[in-house]
Order: C-alpha cells, then sequence, then structure tokens
C-alpha cells in the first residue's frame, strides 16, 4: 500500500520546509504541497512535527562474539530497539576468524542477521591478513558490497593487527573503492599498563579508564593516519574519544587527506566519574576507549562544529549488566574482582537521536539540518549508501522519521527494547521524541506500537566508501 504523509516540517541536511510525501514501492515517489491521494493510499498526518530521513548507525555489534563473550541482541531483537530510537539502517560489524578467510565471516553473519527488522550493511574486521585475504577483500568489496574493512590496534591476541597487515590490508582498501576503519588505542602498552594495574590490587572499574590514558588514543590515531596516507586508503576513525586523537584527525583533514572520525554520545555527555558509581554500577561504563573527562568532550563538541567529526554513531555492543536467561555466559559481573575481566562494550541503539536531539540541538545550539547531517546523511555518504539512503527527496528510499521536538520524556531501560538489561542515561530527561518511524514507506513504529516485523530488514550491498 502506498504511504502518504501529510503537512510535515521536512528536514533533510540541506531542507527545512512544510509539505507531504508520497511513498510508493518503498520509495519517495512525490514531494509538495496539498498532495490528493484515492482512499487505497494511507495517510498520516505529521502536522507539528519533524520529519526526518531515517536514522543510520553505522557502528554496532549484534549478536557478535568478541573474545570469550558474546554481544547480547540478536539481529531481531537489536534492529527493533534501533527501529524506535528512529534508526532505520544499521551497519554492523562481522569479523574473520583467524585461520579462515573473511568471505565465510560474512557468511556467518548473513546467517545472524535474517532476523533483522531494518536495513543493514556489513563492514568486515580482518584478523588474519594474508594473501588470500588480501584477495578476498576485493571480493568482498566488488561481489558482496563490503566497502568498509574494521582494523584493530588494540587488544593483542584476541583482534590487534601489527602495522605490516594494517598497511598492507589499507592498500587493498584504498585500490578498491573501500574504507579502513580504525579501533586506535596503543594495545600493547595498554596491556602494560592494565598487567602492572592488576598485580598491584587495583581491580575497580575506574582502573579500565587510567589503563587506558587519552594519549596513547592519540598516539595510535597518529600513526593510524601516517600509514593510511602512505597506503592511499582514506580512513575512518571509529569511536574517537580524546582530544589528542582529534587534533591528530584536525591536522590532517586540514592538509586535505581523506581522514573521517565519528564519536558516540557516552563520550558527549558522560564522563569518567561515571567508573566511580557504587555497587558496581560503574563497570556499565566499560567501553573501549573509556570515558573521558570535560577537557575532552568540550574538544568533540568542537569537531563536530567544525566538522572534524562528521558522524555519531553508537558502539551498540550490549552486555548485561546481571546474567540473563538467553544462554549468555558473560555479563558485566564477569568482572566483579577486576576490571580487566570486565566485557567491553554498551548498549546505545535507541537513544542516539533523541540524546543528539536534546543535547545538540536544544542546548548546544545546533542546526536540526546538522544533526540529520551527523545522524543519517553523512553515515549514507561516508559508507557508500547515498542517495538510496540519508535523505527524502525523490527516489530516495521511503525511510522516515516523525519527530516532536518538544515532547519531553525520560529514558528508561525498562521501557527500551533491546534486550539489554540497564541504559547509560537511566533517569535522564531528554525533549525530542520519536513518535512514528517508517521503513521503506511502511511504517513500523507507531507510539509504543511495534508494526514491524523480523526478517523484513534487507542486505544493502554498498558502493564505493571515503570518497565524499
Ligand atoms: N571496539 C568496538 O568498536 N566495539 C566494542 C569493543 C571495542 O573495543
Ligand atoms: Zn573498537
Ligand atoms: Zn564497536
Amino acid at each position: 500500500m502506498a504511504t502518504l504523509i501529510r503537512n510535515g516540517r521536512i528536514v533533510t541536511a540541506v531542507d527545512d520546509y512544510s509539505g507531504d510525501i508520497l511513498i510508493d514501492n518503498g520509495v519517495v515517489q512525490t514531494i509538495g504541497r496539498n498532495l490528493s491521494v484515492g482512499a487505497d493510499v494511507q495517510v498520516y498526518d505529521a502536522s507539528g512535527l519533524l520529519v526526518l530521513p531515517g536514522g543510520i548507525d553505522v557502528h554496532t555489534h549484534l549478536d557478535w562474539e568478541f573474545g570469550p563473550t558474546q554481544t547480547v541482541d540478536t539481529f531481531g531483537t537489536g534492529t527493533k530497539s534501533a527501529a524506535f530510537g528512529g534508526t532505520t539502517t544499521l551497519i554492523d560489524f562481522c569479523n574473520q576468524t583467524m585461520g579462515q578467510s573473511p568471505l565465510t565471516g560474512l557468511e556467518n553473519w548473513h546467517k545472524r542477521r535474517e532476523s533483522a527488522c531494518v536495513d543493514v550493511g556489513a563492514h568486515m574486521i580482518m584478523l588474519d591478513v594474508n594473501a588470500q585475504s588480501l584477495a578476498d577483500m576485493k571480493t568482498l568489496i566488488q561481489r558482496e558490497g563490503v566497502t568498509s574493512f574494521k582494523l584493530f590496534m588494540a587488544y593483542p591476541g584476541v583482534l590487534m593487527v601489527d602495522d605490516g597487515a594494517l598497511f598492507k590490508a589499507m592498500r587493498v582498501a584504498g585500490g578498491n573503492g573501500a574504507m579502513t576503519c580504525i579501533h586506535a588505542e596503543n594495545g600493547q602498552v595498554i596491556q602494560v599498563l592494565v598487567q602492572e594495574a592488576v598485580e598491584q590490587g587495583l581491580r575497580a572499574p575506574k582502573y579500565h579508564a587510567t589503563t587506558r590514558p587519552s594519549i596513547l588514543e592519540g598516539e595510535a590515531t597518529h600513526r593510524a593516519i601516517r600509514l593510511a596516507e602512505l597506503a592511499g586508503t582514506p580512513l575512518y576513525i571509529v569511536h574517537l574519544s580524546a582530544g589528542e586523537a582529534l587534533a591528530a584527525v584536525t591536522e590532517a583533514r586540514d592538509r586535505g587527506i581523506p581522514i573521517h572520525a565519528e564519536t558516540c554520545p557516552h563520550y558527549l555527555f558522560l564522563t569518567a566519574e561515571d567508573y566511580e558509581r557504587p555497587e558496581f554500577e560503574g563497570a556499565k561504563y566499560v567501553m573501549t576507549p573509556p570515558l573521558r573527562d570535560h577537557h575532552h568532550q568540550h574538544q568533540l563538541w568542537r569537531g563536530l562544529r567544525t566538522d572534524d567529526l562528521q558522524v555519531v554513531s553508537t558502539d551498540h555492543c550490549p552486555f548485561c549488566f546481571n546474567e540473563q536467561p538467553y544462554g549468555m555466559k558473560y555479563s558485566k559481573r564477569q568482572g566483579v574482582d577486576s576490571f580487566s575481566k570486565i566485557p567491553n562494550g554498551a548498549p546505545g541503539v535507541e537513544t542516539r537521536l533523541p540524546l543528539i536531539f536534546d543535547g545538540a540541538v536544544r542546548k548546544h545550539g545546533m542546526s536540526i539540518n546538522r544533526f540529520v547531517e551527523i545522524t543519517s546523511t553523512a553515515p549514507a555518504k561516508l559508507f557508500g549508501l547515498f542517495p538510496k539512503k540519508g535523505s527524502i527527496a525523490v527516489g530516495t528510499d521511503g525511510d522516515i522519521v516523525l519527530f516532536d521536538p518538544n515532547e519531553q520524556w525520560t529514558i528508561r531501560a525498562a521501557e527500551q527494547h533491546s534486550r539489554i538489561d540497564y541504559t547509560l542515561f537511566e533517569g535522564r530527561q531528554v525533549t525530542g521524541r520519536v513518535k512514528k518511524v517508517f521503513l521503506r514507506g511502511q511504517c513500523i513504529v507507531d507510539g509504543q506500537n511495534w508494526l514491524g516485523r523480523e526478517g523484513m530488514g534487507q542486505y544493502l550491498r554498498r558502493g564505493e566508501a571515503g570518497r565524499v
């Protein structure tokens, strides 16, 4: 059935006007004023609401094995949670397993993602860089539409690759239309600091932050940028949290190098003080990189203003605080005796749009256009999804969010749709709320009602990445 969204305030990264949108066959067909349609068209009134392109979150870990741990959301639950938060597209991380082809990693990921309720693309995490896997990267790019590859400079023995492997993968990505994504922290020095802290009996969650100092994020970011420059790849620094890292990105961008970066809501709104929460609650905030102090936060807001940060994504990597009945062996409780055993990751996929709207638009004076840009348009452009995704125009997918910019509400884990048993933002009051969500023209969220279904999300073969 065709859909008409009428009388809304349509805001994209560049437009802001009142109008009606007619969606048919999943695609925006007509935009105009006072469009008249037949009785066979489902009509929604968006008076008083913002009509925004569906959010795009390019950093999630659904049903993901991370060392001995596994994230708690399936694609079904994680994407439903995303949809309630106004996000209609995810790019999720799948990974190569040591000794296996990354193509096998993608096949396994496809089995898991069949339950997705919104559209999903994949980044590939490269662990085992050799002649065959480098050749497989080209197949992933050209045949499978996987046009971004993540490599870790942290977690020695688990995910980290050395600089030589990093450089080889960067060269293949750069030469074949793909972008390299980097987890930039100096893993070997962190390993020394963690070991020393544990030996000294420093076991509380707060030592997660002190053993991963910002200078090590700055160092790795600088190193990644210089290697990318030599390899000729566009680079995307994921989950940037530190002023030193942003300074390296800014310096490179000022020189005209294609370096891009994202940050996440938790780095914009929370600080390392949250690790001090009583009753082991600090463990909820153990993600990597760790939360920093206000000085870094100011830098991140500066970066969003000056476009040295282009994207806000979530790094949704959910591990329950308490043991849960989902057959998961690992919760945050695993690290009750030592911060070094707390699974690294936190949820966020459902709260990104309201938090950023409230924090950025209402409190930091960001324009609504820029809000759309950092949460939808820029991710689409950077990761080869534009113009199908990331805007509202004739011919784009009918992925649309009706958003009330004035509704005040309180974030509560109990009201969210992920399997996770907490939110980083429990009790936080925000202004701005997702009211309805359309995926390719179909209303999947209507207030608190779920109208979508598992399996309706489509796989997104992506085009060239990092060439904006
Ligand atoms: N990096 C991520 O991107 N996600 C979870 C853990 C990590 O270190
Ligand atoms: Zn990472
Ligand atoms: Zn991540």
